[in-house]
């Protein structure tokens, strides 16, 4: 296999994320009980009242001190969906300080404020270089992105790469190739951006990406143990709460959410903090390095504040790919293969890859506040 699709492979397999967790995660009968067994306990705010008045398009999260993590599903049967979710145990205690959060996903609009204001160019719309793929074929070489393409029938859910395809031409602008566009588009989360394309962003909008411990309390909205941003149940009072997969994955979407694919951001009613799409949408990057062991290494630790990740990268499935921790699932996560639109559950990525379902959204801390230009 060549270089870039050895390369492509590693990325589908990572960006996508492992399966996680099995059909149905049902609620012990005592559910407070089941939640302190799981070693959760009660979220605590910190400063409920933000310092000055919040900036455009951000809410304030007060920080405090809250249990993150995800507990072991009751649901045993699916075992490799056990695993898949084993990085986000033990759940353990950590305190963040107060911040302001955007309260959607950056859009299109907002990204291409930023193109147009500094001729940025991201990741995808850089042509591979061939020292960077020794021996790839000229003609692979093109610049791109992966695009979810699915098949137009049931298949194996063994190799992503049945649903992923590296569309030459995909980008921000193009987020399904060449020929693609996002007119009237606007108001949907920007795809197609890798790490350092999302810090060029926060860099200009005088934010920063959150850490993940951030992007959990702020997720949690309030809320302490609970499965999802609202609470306990996938489809609060029979309504569904996220854009989601929604059918049999990966061929059929049956888009009872009102969305197969992406949607415009806030669709959906907000969580605690009034923050839109902290489940499914487009996943979001945050800043902390990716390590499947971190969160052994905080539970020694009565509580940690403000934890800011590990000093580097390492994936026992993949340890030569720099990860960085992907937060929320997407439209693409489905209780057949990646429920991780659970809250306190990871995702993980190659810094320098985005997919047509990762996105993001920044924090500020007040003694920034004075950076934040008026984009
Ligand atoms: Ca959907």
């Amino acid at each position: 296999m060549p270089a870039v699709a050895v390369t492509i492979a590693l990325v589908a397999w990572i960006t996508i994320g492992r399966r996680a967790a099995g059909p149905s995660i049902t609620q012990a009968p005592d559910a407070d009980t089941a939640r302190a067994a799981a070693g959760f306990r009660p979220t605590i705010e910190g400063a409920p009242t933000a310092p000055g008045p919040s900036p455009d398009g951000m809410v304030w999260i007060p920080g405090g001190e809250f249990s993150m993590g995800a507990a072991e599903p009751a649901d045993r049967e699916d075992l490799v969906g056990m695993q898949a979710i084993a990085d986000s145990r033990p759940v353990h205690r950590v305190a963040v300080d107060g911040f302001w959060m955007d309260r959607t996903e950056v859009t299109n609009d907002q990204f291409g404020a930023f193109v147009e204001a500094t001729r940025y160019i991201t990741a995808a719309e850089r042509t591979p270089r061939a020292e960077d793929f020794p021996g790839a074929p000229a003609d692979l070489l093109a610049a791109g992105s992966l695009v979810f393409s699915p098949p137009s029938h049931a298949v194996p859910l063994d190799n992503e790469l049945r649903w992923w395809t590296y569309a030459k031409g995909a980008n921000w602008r193009q987020p399904f190739g060449t020929g693609s566009t996002i007119a009237g588009k606007g108001a949907y989360p920007v795809v197609h951006v890798a790490y350092e394309d999302a810090e060029a962003y926060a860099k200009w909008a005088g934010k920063r990406l959150p850490t993940e411990a951030e992007w959990e309390f702020a997720a949690r909205g309030g809320l302490a143990g609970r499965l999802y941003p609202w609470g306990d149940e996938l489809n609060p009072d029979a309504r569904q709460a996220m854009n989601r997969h929604d059918g049999h994955f990966p061929h059929d979407d049956a888009a009872r959410d009102g969305f197969a694919g992406v949607a415009p951001v806030g669709q959906f009613p907000p969580n605690g903090y009034g923050l839109v799409d902290v489940a499914g949408n487009v996943w979001e990057w945050v800043s902390d390095w990716y390590r499947a062991d971190y969160y052994a290494e905080l539970a020694r630790n009565a509580v940690t504040s403000n934890p800011r990740g590990p000093s580097s990268s390492h994936d026992p499935d993949e340890p030569d790919i720099p990860k960085r921790v992907h937060r929320g699932g997407s439209f693409l996560c489905t209780d057949q293969y990646c429920s991780r639109y659970m809250v306190g559950t990871r995702g993980k990525g190659d810094v320098g890859t985005g997919t047509n379902h990762l996105g993001f959204r920044l924090v500020l801390t007040p003694t920034s506040r004075t950076a934040v230009s008026s984009h």
